[in-house]
């Protein structure tokens, strides 16, 4: 179902959420698509971050852990940004198929940000001989989608990811466990490198409005125009 279909039928109230569930992306061609690229930054000192508390399991989780929210390299370069591209309704195709992976390894979530599309799957392992719980919790509301013991080591477990949003992912064993799937209603989207780069490619030609996310350091929404086969440029700094 389209949007267009879903705002003529407002009236009906069972509807709307075959509407809210939809994923309205249309996959085409993209011969004349261009790039954008750019760097996430954060100026200044960032936070420090904070020392986890290891409460149980310490043969395998270690002793003390630090938690990876601030990722800040040499050149302010921020790690595990999401950048992504809100207004979109067609472009590039993407795989529907892919399992995007969420390791729970040495007691921490791996990796700690991710990117999926509406529809497809979260393949959730445990890689430690421990028990972990994964729990995925959906919105700013923080309400649970899926609540999953994982008792074995190498046994993954497969959930869709229904609705776009950012997914909190949480561990009931293991409370100073932390982990973000950011699902998307299209595949334009990417979490930033050590370096604070990204790179978006075969964007149809358009003006657009970019979303740069973080965990801790919330989001900023940019325009950024795209000129077929051309480059676009989006830095952003947080912090100072
Ligand atoms: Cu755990």
């Amino acid at each position: 179902m389209n949007k267009d279909m879903c705002v003529r039928m407002t009236g009906a109230v069972l509807l709307l959420g075959l509407c809210s569930y939809a994923n309205a992306y249309k996959a085409v061609e993209v011969s004349n698509g261009g790039v954008i690229t750019g760097t996430i930054k954060f100026s200044g000192t960032p936070p420090a971050n904070p020392k986890l508390e290891i409460t149980k399991d310490k043969d395998v989780c270690g002793k003390s852990l630090t938690a990876d929210y601030y990722i800040v390299g040499a050149n302010g370069g921020l790690q595990n940004a999401v950048v992504t591209i809100e207004n979109i309704d067609s472009g590039k195709a993407y795989d529907k198929k892919e399992i995007v992976a969420l390791d729970n390894n040495k007691c921490m979530f791996s990796p700690h940000v991710t990117t999926a599309v509406q529809g497809q799957k979260v393949g959730i392992n445990n890689l430690d001989p421990v028990l972990h719980n994964t729990h995925l919790y959906h919105g700013e509301k923080l309400k649970t989608m899926y609540n999953l013991a994982l008792p074995l080591q190498n046994k993954v477990i497969k959930k869709k990811m229904k609705r776009a949003g950012v997914v909190t992912v949480k561990c009931d064993a293991h409370e100073w466990m932390l982990g973000f799937v950011y699902v998307t209603s299209n595949p334009y989207s990417v979490v930033t490198g050590a370096d604070g780069s990204f790179t978006l490619k075969d964007v149809p030609p358009g003006s657009y409005k970019v979303k740069v996310w973080h965990e801790k350091l919330g989001e900023v929404t940019q325009d950024v125009t795209v000129a077929a086969g051309g480059s676009a440029t989006l830095n952003y700094s947080f912090g100072n």
